[in-house]
């Protein structure tokens, strides 16, 4: 990068602060969250000094406290495209396709983060990012309205558009510059409580599906949860309701266990809160609008594809045996189902490690720093000169998100899609393709053990 430019890496670290701020501001409960999280992390950590070396050992402890995502619904492709022109510039690029019509969602989407595992030490913000799907909706007629409002609105400020531009051009902004994009893209994401639709068309628009009217009657794409990590997510749960803030029945994705895997995600219920509809002769009518909610996470061991099919194939198993109510009814029969099924799923990192269904880092002991012996991957850990450690996975689940989704769209019975992924329409809409998740962390892993063999070897040539 040319001299006198900001690393994107700490755009995106002012971005994710101001993000945080602001929603901190507007919706206080996500401050009271925050607070909570980052009690139980220092519990957790002191009675656990092992996790509390090996975060530091792979310098991922100071990210913790900093890490969370956020998610945005967009209406149109030229506002997706153009998303993905902004968070380039801040060093985040779209990872993971999810459809979410099989699960009753009329969206699909991808994931905005950092790659490189440098940057996402720096700051791993990550922002699931939807694209409303008009197509899944059966009424022409309103299909076409709403096209005609979201092709009206401009969502990105024109400053955010010229410093993104001017980004593009020179190959990245300077202090200044930075500052102000990271002002002028916070816009974007603000709430407002004047919709750009009467409220008959809010009707309609809900009636058609409650995630329609939440996109397409604003001017913008509000921010609508921020979500922090956790260390140990059933104790916040457990503490939510202690600090007044209700949590929603089931922690989404895997259950308890000593080897956390992939992601287990639980939300507090999106807010209603009050919005004025275009009214008659230039007045305001008031009314109310949820969308808004807090989410926190705790992020497990990336699976490879042998892994996530079998996640897969014991989430459904649980599903088909016990399905968890909206209203929280049947939440001890499903975590305990949830439980038993998953005992098919080994709970040792070496054992999920040598069946193939999870990515690790290697890399060597002091004890391997100065070996002075060839040996093979399997020999060497056994003899202690490389270790492992799992690799954090990034990225989301679509039933989780389906979950978050319908947990915040109200209880009414859930809308059925033809399930019709569309990836390729997607990356058109986007403008690039998307990065393959499971590619990308199995080079993390294989460049880890390379790194590990080469300087084995070379202490092998040096004798
Ligand atoms: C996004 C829901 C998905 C997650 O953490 O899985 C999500 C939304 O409600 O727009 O954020
Ligand atoms: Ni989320």
């Amino acid at each position: 990068m040319p001299e006198g430019f900001v690393a994107a890496d700490d755009i995106r670290a002012a971005f994710s602060a101001a993000m945080s701020a602001m929603y901190c501001n507007e919706v206080p409960a996500y401050g009271t969250l925050m607070a909570l999280v980052a009690e139980v992390n220092l519990e957790t950590l002191s009675a656990d000094p092992a996790l509390q070396a090996r975060l530091e050992a792979t310098d991922s402890l100071t990210r913790i406290s900093e890490e969370r995502h956020g998610a945005v619904r967009l209406g149109t492709a030229q506002e997706l495209s153009m998303m993905r022109r902004v968070f380039a510039v801040m060093g985040m690029v779209p990872v993971g396709y999810y459809d979410l019509s099989s699960a009753g969602v009329p969206v699909h989407s991808t994931a905005f983060r950092p790659v490189e595992e440098s940057s996402l030490k720096r700051n791993p913000f990550r922002v699931f990012t939807s694209l409303l799907r008009l197509d899944l909706i059966a009424d022409e007629a309103l299909r076409r309205e709403a096209a005609t409002v979201l092709a009206a609105r401009k969502i990105f400020t024109d400053g955010a558009i010229e410093l993104v531009e001017k980004a593009e051009r020179s190959g990245g902004l300077d202090a200044p510059d930075a500052a102000r994009l990271v002002q002028e893209v916070v816009e974007t994401f603000r709430w407002h409580d004047k919709a750009i639709v009467d409220e008959a068309l809010y009707r309609r628009l809900h009636d058609a599906h409650r995630l329609v009217a939440d996109v397409v009657s604003f001017r913008g794409p509000h921010i609508n949860h921020l979500t922090p990590r956790t260390l140990d997510i059933d104790k916040v749960q457990e503490r939510m309701p202690g600090e007044g803030i209700v949590p929603k029945a089931v922690v989404e994705g895997p259950p308890t266990r000593r080897c956390p895997i992939l992601l287990r995600q639980t939300s507090f219920k999106a807010l209603e809160e009050p919005v004025s509809f275009i009214g008659e002769n230039g007045a305001w009518q008031a009314g109310s609008h949820s969308a808004r909610f807090g989410e926190i996470e705790q992020r497990g061991v990336a699976l490879t594809p042998k892994g996530r099919t079998l996640y897969d194939k014991l989430l459904s198993k649980t599903r088909a045996l016990v399905t968890p109510a909206a209203d929280g009814s049947n939440v001890h029969e499903y975590m305990s189902t949830l439980t038993s099924v998953f005992k098919a799923f080994p709970d040792d990192w070496n054992e999920i490690r040598r069946a193939g269904l999870g990515y690790f880092s290697y890399s060597l002991t002091e004890k391997g720093r100065t070996a002075s012996r060839r040996a093979d991957l399997e020999t060497a850990i056994e003899e202690g000169l490389i270790q492992f450690d799992p690799i954090v996975y990034e990225d989301f689940l679509p039933v989780s998100a389906a979950g978050i989704f319908q947990s915040n769209l109200g209880d009414e019975a859930t809308q059925a899609f033809v399930a019709s992924p569309n990836q390729i329409k997607f990356e058109r809409d986007l403008g690039a393709s998307v990065l393959d998740e499971f590619a990308h962390y199995a080079e993390i892993e294989r460049a880890s053990i390379e790194a590990c063999l080469a300087v084995i070897d070379l202490t092998t040539a040096a004798e």
